[in-house]
């Protein structure tokens, strides 16, 4: 049971469910093309197992009974994202015709069962092609994205209740681009300062697409991470600033003031694509809300052998979940309010993901816990005037948990890979007594 109510959050607040195209889908079938997380899956040495997402959770088969887990826990939206090789098999083009009947279908289940579609247009199946001609260090993905994003607001788009561009683009950018830890693998600073700009471009590109194309209530889903230097000095501070500046900034300041921060540049050096400047009007245009997906804090300390961007992680001393993350809810609350007080004011803000890695079983109370103090985090935060109007566990299923392979373990249904059967756990439950109990 969790302690926080309803009720606390106000009338209005959207509770909701989250997962991801390749994460669940499976059904690489109809048409479909490959993306780059089935190359970079198969490789070996990638991906913990050699795990790929071939079958996932077979939601592209099963997804009545996932409509219905939704449902029955009482939830009023479910935040999937579209599978862009699905619709558009090498990314540019025609629509796939059995693509497009599968989020009708999808889409359709949703409203029949009253719950409100948040899509998302990009949550990391690249379409293998588009990786061929660089991916997102290229330029012109920014005028694909649109073109898709177009396609997208035209099949579905009077059924959506919201839609964001692009999940996570720290993780598309640097994560697998600097970092080199999901696809496409690169660990290169050239190609990361190109994919940080990039797909902030092609998000303002795809914003604009979508309302020249009549699409309503669009946003974009970043995460953030509570940012800690491991000591007060003065080279540790400005480590933790720096990291601050990599995760949290480049990306707050991109989309709402218009500009990078200039620390992150400065590491980024001449490799910035030349006149990256004049895109920044367009990265910074106008969004109807904010998604905030949280889990953890970081610490950083000054790593002196490194030359750019000079810092490493420091294992922090705080209760970790199953993938070593420490459990600090306080930092959910910080950055709502920092994100409400120093950027966005009265947007709306959503937490598009929140949740924990736990080992397998159907009793997590862990899990249950954690919930709980993390939603209190966002009343918190409501409290102090962040204008919170949803919230989203992640996840609905376990599911693949990319890098991780099926050993990591996200949901709030159990998922058993070999027969597929689906088992609410106690955390389901958790939400299942918070949202039919309207006190
Ligand atoms: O599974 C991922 C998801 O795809 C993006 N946000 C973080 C989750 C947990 O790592």
């Amino acid at each position: 049971m969790f302690s926080v109510s309803r009720g606390q959050f106000g009338p209005e607040f959207v509770f909701g469910a989250a997962t991801a195209s390749y994460q669940i889908e499976g059904g690489q079938t109809g048409g479909m093309g490959t993306s780059i997380w089935d190359t970079f899956s198969r490789t070996p040495g990638n991906v913990i197992g050699g795990d790929t997402g071939e079958v996932a959770c077979d939601h592209y088969h099963r997804w009545p009974e996932d409509l219905d887990l939704l449902r029955d826990a009482g939830f009023d939206a479910y935040r999937f994202s579209f599978a862009w090789p699905r619709l558009i098999p090498g990314g540019t083009g025609q629509a796939n015709p059995a693509g497009v009947d599968f989020y009708d279908r999808l889409i359709d289940g949703m409203l029949e069962r009253g719950i409100k579609p948040f899509a998302t247009l990009y949550h990391w199946d690249l379409p293998s092609e588009l990786q061929d001609k660089g991916g997102w260090m290229n330029r012109d993905i920014a005028g694909r994205f649109a073109d898709y994003a177009t396609l997208v607001t035209e099949k579905f788009g009077d059924r959506l209740h919201a839609t964001a561009t692009i999940n996570e683009p720290w993780c598309v950018a640097f994560l697998s681009h600097f970092l080199g830890i999901h696809a496409p693998g690169y660990r290169d600073v050239r190609a990361a300062a190109r994919a940080m700009h990039h797909v902030l471009f092609a998000h303002g590109k795809g914003i604009e697409a979508m309302r020249a194309a009549g699409g309503k209530n669009l946003g974009i889903v970043c995460n953030f991470e509570w940012t800690e230097p491991e000591t007060d000095s003065d080279a540790d501070r400005v480590a933790a600033h720096t990291w601050d500046g990599i995760f949290n900034r480049w990306f707050l300041d991109g989309l709402h003031k218009g500009q990078y921060p200039a620390d992150i540049l400065e590491g980024f050096g001449d490799n910035m694509p030349r006149g990256f400047q004049d895109d920044m009007k367009t990265v910074s245009t106008p969004i109807d809300w904010m998604g905030v997906n949280y889990y953890t804090r970081g610490i950083y300390a000054h790593d002196p052998d490194r030359d750019v961007f000079p810092l490493k992680k420091i294992d922090g001393s705080l209760e970790k979940t199953d993938i070593g993350w420490e459990i600090y809810p306080e930092g959910l609350e910080k950055i709502l309010v920092r994100i409400h007080e120093e950027y966005v004011g009265d947007l709306p803000l959503f937490v598009t993901e929140n949740g924990m890695a736990e080992v397998e079983g159907d009793d997590d109370p862990r899990r249950v816990a954690y919930y709980d103090a993390h939603l209190q985090a966002v009343s918190n935060a409501q409290q102090r005037g962040a204008n919170m109007q949803g919230y989203f566990a992640w996840s609905l299923l376990d599911n693949y948990e990319w890098a991780e392979g099926y050993a990591k373990r996200f949901g709030i249904v159990h998922v058993d890979f070999k027969t597929q059967k689906r088992t609410p756990k106690a955390s389901y439950r958790a939400f299942q007594g918070m949202l039919h109990n309207t006190r």
